[in-house]
């Protein structure tokens, strides 16, 4: 009997803690007031945020280095990771990639995040929790597919209002 209170305590504990790093929720609340804008097609960038996976944004040009991406979530959230989800182009996902954020869309200091994306989704987790409004994501490399965002997902603590 103790040896079973003892096991779920700890099990429980355990479970505690692992809720606590994984405290990270996707930050979908206020998601009717994100804008969005790119370097090419910026017109196309909110159906990257319109909840709808088959809607995307797309470079309508190959990929190549230095094309970007620019998430306003007009509110100063704490992120730790988006995912860039292509499932339904699924190889148009950034031959390579550099995040920041910013809170005044002017100054972006050091890349959070560096890599290659994948087939499907592109999970980036930042190198630490960043409190900021703006999120550039700048395509790297170069390959003959478009870059498109089908929905650009925000992971971490949303603002407090
Ligand atoms: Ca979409």
């Amino acid at each position: 009997m103790k040896k079973t209170i003892i096991l779920s305590v700890l099990l429980s504990v355990c479970m505690l803690s692992v809720n606590a790093q994984d405290g990270d929720k996707e930050i979908t609340e206020d998601k009717w007031q994100w804008l969005a804008t790119a370097s090419l097609n910026p017109d196309g960038a909110k159906k990257a945020i319109d909840n709808n996976p088959a809607t995307r944004w797309e470079t309508r040009v190959s990929q190549a280095s230095g094309q970007f991406f620019i998430l306003d979530m007009n509110a100063v959230n704490n992120v730790s990771k988006i995912i860039l989800d292509v499932t339904a182009s699924k190889n148009d996902s950034p031959k390579g990639y550099e995040v920041y954020m910013s809170n005044d869309g002017n100054n972006w200091g050091t890349a959070l995040a560096t890599g290659a994306g994948t087939q499907n989704e592109t999970v980036i987790t930042f190198s630490k929790k960043t409190a900021g409004r703006y999120i550039k994501v700048i395509q790297t490399g170069a390959t003959g597919n478009y870059w498109s965002i089908h929905e650009f997902r925000v992971f971490g603590q949303a603002a407090k209002k």
